[in-house]
Protein backbone atom coordinates (compact mmCIF):
# COMPACT_ATOMS: atom_id res chain seq x y z
CA UNK A 1 0.00 0.00 0.00
CA UNK A 2 0.83 3.36 -1.01
CA UNK A 3 1.92 6.37 1.96
CA UNK A 4 -1.16 8.15 0.76
CA UNK A 5 -3.15 5.34 1.55
CA UNK A 6 -1.04 4.35 5.25
CA UNK A 7 -2.26 7.85 5.89
CA UNK A 8 -5.94 7.03 6.49
CA UNK A 9 -5.03 4.28 8.89
CA UNK A 10 -4.17 3.87 12.23
CA UNK A 11 -1.75 0.92 13.69
CA UNK A 12 -1.54 -1.04 16.31
CA UNK A 13 2.13 -2.32 17.13
CA UNK A 14 2.18 -5.67 18.98
CA UNK A 15 5.24 -7.46 20.21
CA UNK A 16 4.31 -10.97 18.58
CA UNK A 17 5.63 -13.31 21.36
CA UNK A 18 3.53 -10.82 23.96
CA UNK A 19 -0.03 -10.68 22.52
CA UNK A 20 -1.71 -14.26 21.92
CA UNK A 21 -0.94 -17.50 21.84
CA UNK A 22 -2.55 -20.21 19.15
CA UNK A 23 -4.54 -21.85 22.01
CA UNK A 24 -5.97 -19.20 23.58
CA UNK A 25 -4.08 -20.05 26.77
CA UNK A 26 -2.53 -17.44 28.94
CA UNK A 27 1.01 -19.04 30.25
CA UNK A 28 2.79 -16.80 32.67
CA UNK A 29 4.96 -14.57 31.43
CA UNK A 30 7.51 -12.05 33.43
CA UNK A 31 8.78 -10.04 31.42
CA UNK A 32 12.58 -9.78 33.70
CA UNK A 33 13.17 -13.73 32.58
CA UNK A 34 13.09 -12.11 29.18
CA UNK A 35 12.06 -15.40 27.60
CA UNK A 36 9.77 -16.16 24.84
CA UNK A 37 6.14 -16.57 26.19
CA UNK A 38 4.27 -18.36 23.53
CA UNK A 39 2.32 -15.51 21.36
CA UNK A 40 1.86 -16.48 17.95
CA UNK A 41 0.92 -15.07 14.27
CA UNK A 42 -2.07 -17.54 15.20
CA UNK A 43 -2.63 -15.64 18.34
CA UNK A 44 -2.83 -12.52 16.40
CA UNK A 45 -5.45 -14.11 14.18
CA UNK A 46 -7.56 -15.44 16.72
CA UNK A 47 -7.51 -11.45 18.62
CA UNK A 48 -8.15 -9.37 15.51
CA UNK A 49 -11.80 -8.67 17.00
CA UNK A 50 -10.24 -6.77 19.66
CA UNK A 51 -7.79 -5.06 17.90
CA UNK A 52 -10.17 -3.84 15.07
CA UNK A 53 -12.79 -3.34 18.02
CA UNK A 54 -10.77 -0.04 18.86
CA UNK A 55 -11.35 1.36 15.28
CA UNK A 56 -7.18 -0.20 14.38
CA UNK A 57 -6.84 -0.98 10.31
CA UNK A 58 -3.57 -2.46 10.39
CA UNK A 59 -1.23 -4.22 12.52
CA UNK A 60 2.47 -3.75 13.08
CA UNK A 61 4.30 -7.28 14.58
CA UNK A 62 7.40 -8.18 15.42
CA UNK A 63 10.16 -9.25 12.90
CA UNK A 64 9.46 -12.29 11.14
CA UNK A 65 13.07 -13.98 10.71
CA UNK A 66 14.75 -16.87 12.09
CA UNK A 67 16.67 -15.40 15.63
CA UNK A 68 19.40 -16.31 17.72
CA UNK A 69 18.53 -19.66 19.99
CA UNK A 70 18.82 -20.18 23.09
CA UNK A 71 20.00 -17.65 26.90
CA UNK A 72 21.95 -14.98 26.24
CA UNK A 73 23.42 -12.96 28.98
CA UNK A 74 20.56 -10.61 27.20
CA UNK A 75 17.83 -12.97 27.60
CA UNK A 76 16.05 -14.97 24.76
CA UNK A 77 15.70 -13.37 21.11
CA UNK A 78 11.69 -13.03 21.77
CA UNK A 79 11.57 -9.79 20.36
CA UNK A 80 12.54 -11.18 17.27
CA UNK A 81 15.68 -8.52 16.51
CA UNK A 82 18.30 -10.69 16.55
CA UNK A 83 18.52 -12.05 12.60
CA UNK A 84 20.98 -15.12 12.58
CA UNK A 85 19.08 -16.26 9.54
CA UNK A 86 17.23 -13.65 6.68
CA UNK A 87 15.86 -16.57 4.74
CA UNK A 88 13.82 -18.92 7.27
CA UNK A 89 10.77 -17.67 9.48
CA UNK A 90 10.96 -17.37 13.36
CA UNK A 91 9.56 -21.04 14.16
CA UNK A 92 8.56 -20.12 17.94
CA UNK A 93 5.59 -17.19 15.84
CA UNK A 94 4.58 -20.38 13.44
CA UNK A 95 4.96 -21.39 9.87
CA UNK A 96 4.83 -19.36 6.41
CA UNK A 97 1.50 -21.05 6.23
CA UNK A 98 0.15 -19.06 9.79
CA UNK A 99 1.97 -15.64 8.70
CA UNK A 100 0.26 -16.36 5.20
CA UNK A 101 -3.32 -16.88 7.30
CA UNK A 102 -2.68 -13.91 9.47
CA UNK A 103 -2.05 -11.49 6.14
CA UNK A 104 -4.80 -12.99 4.87
CA UNK A 105 -7.20 -12.66 8.12
CA UNK A 106 -6.17 -8.54 7.99
CA UNK A 107 -7.40 -8.24 4.43
CA UNK A 108 -10.25 -10.01 4.70
CA UNK A 109 -11.05 -7.34 7.26
CA UNK A 110 -9.89 -4.21 5.64
CA UNK A 111 -7.03 -4.17 7.41
CA UNK A 112 -3.21 -3.56 6.62
CA UNK A 113 -0.32 -5.50 7.75
CA UNK A 114 3.01 -4.03 8.57
CA UNK A 115 6.39 -6.25 9.32
CA UNK A 116 9.18 -4.83 11.08
CA UNK A 117 12.98 -5.33 9.00
CA UNK A 118 16.62 -5.39 10.61
CA UNK A 119 18.55 -4.89 7.85
CA UNK A 120 21.41 -3.00 10.34
CA UNK A 121 22.96 -6.13 11.84
CA UNK A 122 22.81 -9.90 12.64
CA UNK A 123 23.26 -11.46 15.87
CA UNK A 124 25.97 -13.41 17.72
CA UNK A 125 26.06 -15.02 21.26
CA UNK A 126 30.47 -14.82 20.88
CA UNK A 127 32.54 -11.78 19.96
CA UNK A 128 34.20 -12.52 17.26
CA UNK A 129 30.79 -13.99 16.21
CA UNK A 130 30.97 -17.80 14.79
CA UNK A 131 30.17 -16.31 10.80
CA UNK A 132 29.38 -19.95 9.74
CA UNK A 133 26.00 -19.77 11.81
CA UNK A 134 24.49 -16.33 9.59
CA UNK A 135 22.77 -17.02 6.31
CA UNK A 136 23.25 -15.43 4.07
CA UNK A 137 26.20 -13.86 5.01
CA UNK A 138 28.28 -16.27 6.24
CA UNK A 139 31.98 -14.92 6.45
CA UNK A 140 33.33 -12.27 8.11
CA UNK A 141 34.11 -10.01 4.92
CA UNK A 142 29.88 -8.91 4.86
CA UNK A 143 30.60 -7.29 7.76
CA UNK A 144 32.18 -4.12 9.32
CA UNK A 145 35.37 -4.42 10.69
CA UNK A 146 34.14 -4.67 14.68
CA UNK A 147 33.79 -1.46 17.18
CA UNK A 148 31.59 -0.93 19.34
CA UNK A 149 28.80 2.13 18.69
CA UNK A 150 30.31 4.40 21.12
CA UNK A 151 29.81 8.35 20.00
CA UNK A 152 26.75 9.17 18.60
CA UNK A 153 28.07 12.52 17.63
CA UNK A 154 29.98 10.43 14.91
CA UNK A 155 28.13 9.56 12.19
CA UNK A 156 30.85 7.06 10.91
CA UNK A 157 30.88 5.52 14.20
CA UNK A 158 27.09 5.39 14.36
CA UNK A 159 26.66 3.86 10.78
CA UNK A 160 30.45 1.56 10.63
CA UNK A 161 30.42 0.17 14.09
CA UNK A 162 28.07 -2.68 16.28
CA UNK A 163 25.58 -2.09 18.66
CA UNK A 164 24.41 -4.65 21.04
CA UNK A 165 27.55 -5.59 23.76
CA UNK A 166 29.89 -8.86 24.84
CA UNK A 167 26.93 -10.91 25.68
CA UNK A 168 25.20 -10.68 22.26
CA UNK A 169 27.11 -8.48 19.70
CA UNK A 170 25.28 -7.05 16.57
CA UNK A 171 27.63 -7.77 13.63
CA UNK A 172 26.94 -4.60 11.80
CA UNK A 173 26.43 -5.63 7.98
CA UNK A 174 28.57 -3.98 5.58
CA UNK A 175 25.50 -1.89 3.59
CA UNK A 176 28.84 -0.46 1.11
CA UNK A 177 29.54 -3.78 -0.06
CA UNK A 178 27.54 -4.68 -3.52
CA UNK A 179 26.86 -8.37 -2.13
CA UNK A 180 25.11 -6.95 0.92
CA UNK A 181 23.19 -4.35 -0.83
CA UNK A 182 22.32 -6.64 -3.63
CA UNK A 183 20.55 -9.37 -1.54
CA UNK A 184 18.43 -6.82 1.05
CA UNK A 185 17.30 -5.29 -2.08
CA UNK A 186 15.88 -8.30 -3.51
CA UNK A 187 14.80 -9.23 -0.08
CA UNK A 188 12.91 -6.81 0.83
CA UNK A 189 10.70 -7.12 -2.25
CA UNK A 190 10.77 -10.82 -2.10
CA UNK A 191 9.26 -10.66 1.55
CA UNK A 192 6.56 -8.17 0.27
CA UNK A 193 5.59 -10.36 -2.10
CA UNK A 194 5.73 -14.01 -0.16
CA UNK A 195 3.71 -12.19 2.43
CA UNK A 196 1.42 -10.07 1.19
CA UNK A 197 3.28 -7.21 3.17
CA UNK A 198 1.23 -3.94 2.84
CA UNK A 199 4.08 -1.79 4.78
CA UNK A 200 7.35 -2.06 6.79
CA UNK A 201 8.49 -0.82 9.98
CA UNK A 202 12.43 -0.44 9.43
CA UNK A 203 15.22 -0.96 12.11
CA UNK A 204 18.18 1.08 13.14
CA UNK A 205 17.69 3.56 10.27
CA UNK A 206 19.87 5.70 11.31
CA UNK A 207 23.27 3.22 11.52
CA UNK A 208 23.28 2.57 7.63
CA UNK A 209 23.88 5.59 5.24
CA UNK A 210 21.32 7.49 4.06
CA UNK A 211 21.71 6.55 -0.09
CA UNK A 212 21.36 3.48 1.08
CA UNK A 213 17.61 3.69 1.57
CA UNK A 214 16.02 5.35 -1.73
CA UNK A 215 16.35 1.88 -3.64
CA UNK A 216 15.48 -0.48 -0.42
CA UNK A 217 12.58 1.75 -0.39
CA UNK A 218 11.74 1.13 -4.06
CA UNK A 219 12.37 -2.23 -3.74
CA UNK A 220 9.78 -2.38 -1.02
CA UNK A 221 7.32 -1.36 -3.26
CA UNK A 222 4.98 -0.21 -0.27
CA UNK A 223 4.85 2.26 2.35
CA UNK A 224 7.56 1.84 5.25
CA UNK A 225 8.30 3.93 8.27
CA UNK A 226 12.26 4.09 9.65
CA UNK A 227 12.98 3.66 13.27
CA UNK A 228 15.26 7.17 13.87
CA UNK A 229 16.08 7.23 17.30
CA UNK A 230 16.72 11.00 17.84
CA UNK A 231 15.04 13.69 19.67
CA UNK A 232 16.25 16.31 17.54
CA UNK A 233 14.03 17.73 14.24
CA UNK A 234 17.20 18.68 12.56
CA UNK A 235 18.98 15.34 12.62
CA UNK A 236 15.71 13.42 11.50
CA UNK A 237 14.88 15.72 8.97
CA UNK A 238 17.30 14.67 5.87
CA UNK A 239 15.73 10.88 6.88
CA UNK A 240 12.19 12.03 5.55
CA UNK A 241 13.62 12.36 2.12
CA UNK A 242 15.12 8.96 1.63
CA UNK A 243 12.25 6.80 2.85
CA UNK A 244 8.43 7.24 3.19
CA UNK A 245 7.83 8.01 6.76
CA UNK A 246 10.17 8.25 9.91
CA UNK A 247 8.85 7.32 13.38
CA UNK A 248 8.49 10.60 14.66
CA UNK A 249 11.07 10.52 17.80
CA UNK A 250 11.51 14.76 18.33
CA UNK A 251 7.41 14.96 18.83
CA UNK A 252 7.75 11.41 21.03
CA UNK A 253 10.01 13.40 23.07
CA UNK A 254 8.39 16.75 23.36
CA UNK A 255 4.51 14.99 23.77
CA UNK A 256 5.91 12.73 26.81
CA UNK A 257 7.64 16.17 28.07
CA UNK A 258 4.16 18.42 27.90
CA UNK A 259 2.18 16.10 29.51
CA UNK A 260 3.81 13.99 32.30
CA UNK A 261 3.50 16.00 34.47
CA UNK A 262 1.01 19.25 35.72
CA UNK A 263 4.27 21.52 34.90
CA UNK A 264 5.48 19.75 31.50
CA UNK A 265 6.36 22.64 28.60
CA UNK A 266 3.21 22.68 26.01
CA UNK A 267 5.02 25.43 24.27
CA UNK A 268 8.01 23.25 23.53
CA UNK A 269 5.54 20.47 22.08
CA UNK A 270 3.90 23.31 19.45
CA UNK A 271 7.80 24.33 18.83
CA UNK A 272 8.51 20.98 17.92
CA UNK A 273 5.43 20.17 15.51
CA UNK A 274 5.88 23.53 13.76
CA UNK A 275 10.06 22.65 13.47
CA UNK A 276 9.22 19.38 11.91
CA UNK A 277 6.07 20.91 9.79
CA UNK A 278 8.81 23.06 7.82
CA UNK A 279 11.61 20.93 8.23
CA UNK A 280 10.21 17.49 7.07
CA UNK A 281 9.84 16.54 3.29
CA UNK A 282 5.99 16.06 3.53
CA UNK A 283 5.81 18.01 6.61
CA UNK A 284 4.30 15.22 9.24
CA UNK A 285 1.97 13.28 6.99
CA UNK A 286 3.56 10.37 6.35
CA UNK A 287 5.05 9.68 9.81
CA UNK A 288 4.40 7.56 12.61
CA UNK A 289 2.92 9.52 15.57
CA UNK A 290 3.56 7.61 19.14
CA UNK A 291 3.36 7.57 22.80
CA UNK A 292 4.72 4.15 23.36
CA UNK A 293 7.16 1.30 21.76
CA UNK A 294 8.97 -1.49 22.92
CA UNK A 295 12.27 0.83 23.93
CA UNK A 296 10.99 3.23 26.05
CA UNK A 297 9.25 3.40 29.46
CA UNK A 298 4.98 3.19 29.12
CA UNK A 299 3.70 6.66 29.89
CA UNK A 300 1.78 5.17 32.51
CA UNK A 301 5.51 3.90 33.68
CA UNK A 302 6.11 8.04 34.57
CA UNK A 303 2.70 9.19 35.71
CA UNK A 304 -1.00 7.33 36.07
CA UNK A 305 -2.62 10.64 36.08
CA UNK A 306 -5.43 9.58 34.23
CA UNK A 307 -6.28 13.76 32.60
CA UNK A 308 -2.93 13.52 31.95
CA UNK A 309 -2.77 9.93 30.26
CA UNK A 310 -5.88 10.65 28.68
CA UNK A 311 -4.43 13.82 26.91
CA UNK A 312 -1.24 12.56 26.09
CA UNK A 313 -2.79 9.57 24.45
CA UNK A 314 -5.69 11.89 22.40
CA UNK A 315 -2.32 12.85 20.11
CA UNK A 316 -1.59 10.74 17.68
CA UNK A 317 -4.95 11.00 16.58
CA UNK A 318 -5.68 14.41 16.78
CA UNK A 319 -1.89 15.13 14.89
CA UNK A 320 -0.57 15.11 11.49
CA UNK A 321 1.20 11.83 11.40
CA UNK A 322 -0.15 8.25 11.24
CA UNK A 323 -1.09 7.32 14.69
CA UNK A 324 0.36 4.25 16.17
CA UNK A 325 -0.37 2.67 19.78
CA UNK A 326 1.98 0.72 21.42
CA UNK A 327 -0.27 -2.72 22.97
CA UNK A 328 -1.11 -3.12 25.93
CA UNK A 329 -1.80 1.05 26.28
CA UNK A 330 -4.89 0.65 26.55
CA UNK A 331 -4.88 -1.78 28.77
CA UNK A 332 -3.22 1.02 31.36
CA UNK A 333 -0.05 -1.29 31.37
CA UNK A 334 2.68 0.32 33.61
CA UNK A 335 5.91 -1.37 32.22
CA UNK A 336 8.86 0.88 32.66
CA UNK A 337 12.32 0.46 30.32
CA UNK A 338 13.14 -2.89 27.87
CA UNK A 339 12.51 -5.66 29.19
CA UNK A 340 9.61 -4.28 31.79
CA UNK A 341 7.62 -2.83 28.80
CA UNK A 342 6.82 -6.09 27.16
CA UNK A 343 3.84 -7.15 29.19
CA UNK A 344 1.74 -10.25 27.58
CA UNK A 345 -1.43 -8.95 26.91
CA UNK A 346 -3.13 -12.30 27.65
CA UNK A 347 -2.75 -10.79 30.93
CA UNK A 348 -5.24 -8.33 30.81
CA UNK A 349 -7.82 -10.69 29.19
CA UNK A 350 -8.44 -8.58 26.08
CA UNK A 351 -11.20 -6.54 28.61
CA UNK A 352 -12.84 -3.86 26.07
CA UNK A 353 -15.10 -2.60 28.84
CA UNK A 354 -12.20 -0.25 30.72
CA UNK A 355 -11.69 3.45 30.13
CA UNK A 356 -8.63 3.70 28.29
CA UNK A 357 -9.73 1.00 25.67
CA UNK A 358 -12.99 3.35 24.86
CA UNK A 359 -11.10 6.32 25.08
CA UNK A 360 -8.69 4.98 22.18
CA UNK A 361 -12.06 3.51 20.43
CA UNK A 362 -13.28 6.78 20.52
CA UNK A 363 -10.15 8.80 19.30
CA UNK A 364 -9.97 6.17 16.38
CA UNK A 365 -13.96 6.95 15.43
CA UNK A 366 -13.44 10.97 15.62
CA UNK A 367 -10.30 10.42 13.71
CA UNK A 368 -12.21 8.77 10.71
CA UNK A 369 -15.07 10.96 10.90
CA UNK A 370 -12.77 13.82 10.34
CA UNK A 371 -11.23 12.09 7.31
CA UNK A 372 -14.44 11.22 5.85
CA UNK A 373 -16.06 14.83 6.60
CA UNK A 374 -13.42 16.46 4.88
CA UNK A 375 -11.20 15.83 1.75
CA UNK A 376 -8.66 17.62 3.00
CA UNK A 377 -8.47 16.47 6.32
CA UNK A 378 -5.10 14.83 5.75
CA UNK A 379 -3.78 17.52 4.18
CA UNK A 380 -4.18 19.93 6.49
CA UNK A 381 -1.88 20.77 9.04
CA UNK A 382 -2.59 21.48 12.47
CA UNK A 383 -2.58 24.80 13.93
CA UNK A 384 -2.66 26.16 17.54
CA UNK A 385 -5.21 28.63 17.52
CA UNK A 386 -4.63 28.89 21.38
CA UNK A 387 -1.83 28.28 23.67
CA UNK A 388 -1.89 28.53 27.09
CA UNK A 389 0.32 27.37 30.03
CA UNK A 390 -1.62 24.43 30.91
CA UNK A 391 -4.13 24.21 27.79
CA UNK A 392 -3.45 24.10 24.00
CA UNK A 393 -6.40 24.44 21.49
CA UNK A 394 -5.09 22.21 18.20
CA UNK A 395 -6.84 22.79 14.77
CA UNK A 396 -7.16 20.54 12.03
CA UNK A 397 -11.03 21.15 10.73
CA UNK A 398 -13.19 19.91 11.07
CA UNK A 399 -11.57 18.52 13.93
CA UNK A 400 -10.39 20.63 17.30
CA UNK A 401 -8.57 18.89 20.10
CA UNK A 402 -8.35 21.17 23.53
CA UNK A 403 -5.82 20.04 25.44
CA UNK A 404 -4.58 20.34 28.71
CA UNK A 405 -2.00 19.61 31.28
CA UNK A 406 -3.54 20.78 34.58
CA UNK A 407 -4.36 16.52 35.45
CA UNK A 408 -6.94 14.75 36.65
CA UNK A 409 -7.85 17.37 40.04
CA UNK A 410 -7.68 20.49 37.96
CA UNK A 411 -10.46 22.44 35.92
CA UNK A 412 -9.37 22.96 32.00
CA UNK A 413 -11.29 25.91 30.22
CA UNK A 414 -10.20 27.14 26.64
CA UNK A 415 -11.28 30.14 25.48
CA UNK A 416 -10.38 29.64 21.41
CA UNK A 417 -11.40 33.27 19.59
CA UNK A 418 -10.86 32.42 16.03
CA UNK A 419 -8.71 30.16 13.84
CA UNK A 420 -11.23 27.31 13.94
CA UNK A 421 -12.42 27.27 10.67
CA UNK A 422 -16.18 26.74 12.40
CA UNK A 423 -19.07 29.17 11.14
CA UNK A 424 -20.63 30.83 13.87
CA UNK A 425 -23.79 28.57 14.98
CA UNK A 426 -22.08 25.52 13.96
CA UNK A 427 -22.80 22.62 17.11
CA UNK A 428 -19.98 20.72 17.90
CA UNK A 429 -19.90 17.61 20.26
CA UNK A 430 -17.24 16.87 22.66
CA UNK A 431 -16.60 12.71 21.20
CA UNK A 432 -15.56 12.23 24.59
CA UNK A 433 -18.40 12.96 26.69
CA UNK A 434 -20.82 14.16 23.93
CA UNK A 435 -21.81 17.12 25.56
CA UNK A 436 -22.65 19.71 22.62
CA UNK A 437 -21.33 23.49 22.45
CA UNK A 438 -21.62 26.17 19.88
CA UNK A 439 -19.06 28.10 17.46
CA UNK A 440 -19.37 31.78 18.67
CA UNK A 441 -18.86 34.58 16.10
CA UNK A 442 -15.75 34.30 14.45
CA UNK A 443 -16.08 30.05 14.88
CA UNK A 444 -14.89 31.32 18.50
CA UNK A 445 -15.06 28.04 21.03
CA UNK A 446 -15.28 28.55 25.04
CA UNK A 447 -15.29 25.27 26.90
CA UNK A 448 -14.78 24.67 30.41
CA UNK A 449 -13.65 20.73 30.83
CA UNK A 450 -13.64 18.55 34.22
CA UNK A 451 -10.96 16.09 35.48
CA UNK A 452 -7.92 17.39 33.32
CA UNK A 453 -9.56 15.55 30.63
CA UNK A 454 -9.12 16.66 26.89
CA UNK A 455 -12.12 18.23 24.97
CA UNK A 456 -12.19 16.57 21.11
CA UNK A 457 -14.74 18.30 19.13
CA UNK A 458 -16.23 17.77 15.84
CA UNK A 459 -19.49 19.39 14.10
CA UNK A 460 -22.18 17.34 15.11
CA UNK A 461 -23.03 16.52 12.04
CA UNK A 462 -20.13 14.52 10.90
CA UNK A 463 -19.73 12.35 14.10
CA UNK A 464 -22.15 9.09 14.51
CA UNK A 465 -23.37 9.70 18.09
CA UNK A 466 -24.49 5.56 18.33
CA UNK A 467 -20.74 5.79 20.09
CA UNK A 468 -22.29 8.60 23.08
CA UNK A 469 -25.13 5.45 24.26
CA UNK A 470 -22.30 2.91 24.23
CA UNK A 471 -20.06 5.36 26.32
CA UNK A 472 -18.95 3.89 29.34
C1 LIG B 1 18.97 -5.92 25.14
C2 LIG B 1 18.31 -6.10 26.48
C3 LIG B 1 18.29 -4.82 27.26
C4 LIG B 1 19.68 -4.38 27.44
C5 LIG B 1 20.33 -4.27 26.08
C6 LIG B 1 21.78 -3.90 26.20
O1 LIG B 1 20.23 -5.52 25.38
O2 LIG B 1 16.97 -6.52 26.25
O3 LIG B 1 17.70 -5.02 28.51
O4 LIG B 1 19.67 -3.13 28.07
C7 LIG B 1 16.71 -5.31 20.44
C8 LIG B 1 15.86 -5.78 21.60
C9 LIG B 1 16.38 -5.23 22.92
C10 LIG B 1 17.86 -5.55 23.08
C11 LIG B 1 18.59 -4.95 21.86
C12 LIG B 1 20.09 -5.14 21.91
O5 LIG B 1 18.07 -5.58 20.67
O6 LIG B 1 14.53 -5.29 21.39
O7 LIG B 1 15.65 -5.82 23.98
O8 LIG B 1 18.29 -5.00 24.30
O9 LIG B 1 20.41 -6.50 21.89
C13 LIG B 1 15.94 -0.81 17.68
C14 LIG B 1 14.69 -1.60 18.11
C15 LIG B 1 14.99 -2.35 19.36
C16 LIG B 1 16.02 -3.44 19.04
C17 LIG B 1 17.10 -2.95 18.19
C18 LIG B 1 18.18 -3.87 17.83
C19 LIG B 1 17.07 -1.73 17.57
O10 LIG B 1 13.61 -0.71 18.20
O11 LIG B 1 13.86 -2.95 19.95
O12 LIG B 1 16.55 -3.91 20.30
O13 LIG B 1 17.73 -4.53 16.64
C20 LIG B 1 19.63 2.65 19.72
C21 LIG B 1 19.39 2.43 18.24
C22 LIG B 1 17.96 2.01 17.97
C23 LIG B 1 17.58 0.79 18.83
C24 LIG B 1 17.79 1.18 20.28
C25 LIG B 1 17.46 0.04 21.23
O14 LIG B 1 19.16 1.54 20.48
O15 LIG B 1 19.68 3.63 17.53
O16 LIG B 1 17.85 1.67 16.60
N1 LIG B 1 16.19 0.33 18.57
C26 LIG B 1 20.21 7.27 22.20
C27 LIG B 1 20.77 7.03 20.83
C28 LIG B 1 19.86 6.06 20.07
C29 LIG B 1 19.77 4.78 20.86
C30 LIG B 1 19.13 5.12 22.21
C31 LIG B 1 18.90 3.88 23.08
O17 LIG B 1 20.00 6.03 22.89
O18 LIG B 1 20.86 8.25 20.13
O19 LIG B 1 20.42 5.81 18.80
O20 LIG B 1 18.95 3.84 20.14
O21 LIG B 1 20.11 3.25 23.33
C32 LIG B 1 17.28 11.49 23.45
C33 LIG B 1 18.20 11.61 22.28
C34 LIG B 1 18.33 10.24 21.63
C35 LIG B 1 18.86 9.26 22.66
C36 LIG B 1 17.89 9.24 23.83
C37 LIG B 1 18.33 8.22 24.89
O22 LIG B 1 17.79 10.53 24.38
O23 LIG B 1 17.66 12.56 21.34
O24 LIG B 1 19.19 10.31 20.51
O25 LIG B 1 18.96 7.96 22.07
O26 LIG B 1 17.17 12.74 24.09
CA1 LIG C 1 25.50 -0.13 10.37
Amino acid sequence: ATPAEWQQRSIYQLVTDRFATSDGSSPSCDTEDRVYCGGTWQGIINELDYIQYMGFDAVWISPIVANLEGSTGDGYSYHGYWTVDQNALNDHFGTADDLNNLASALHSRGMYLMVDVVVNHMAANTLPPDYSTFTPFDAESYFHTFCWVTDYSNQTNVEQCWLGDDSVPLADCNTENDDVIDFFYSWIGQLQSNYSVDGFRIDTVKHIRKDFWPDFQNAAGVYAVGEVFDGDVNYVAPYTEVLDGILDYPTYYQLTYAFESTSGSIQNLVNVIQSAQSAYENKLFTVGTFLENQDNPRFQSITTDQGLVKNAMAWPFIADGIPILYYGQEQGYTGANDPYNREALWLSGYEEDKPLVQHVRILNAARKAAIAASSSYLSTAVTFPSVGGNTLAVSKYPMLALLTNVGASGTPAWDVSSGTGYASGTELIDVLTCTTYTAGSGGSVSVTGSEGAPVILLPTSVFNTTYCSELV
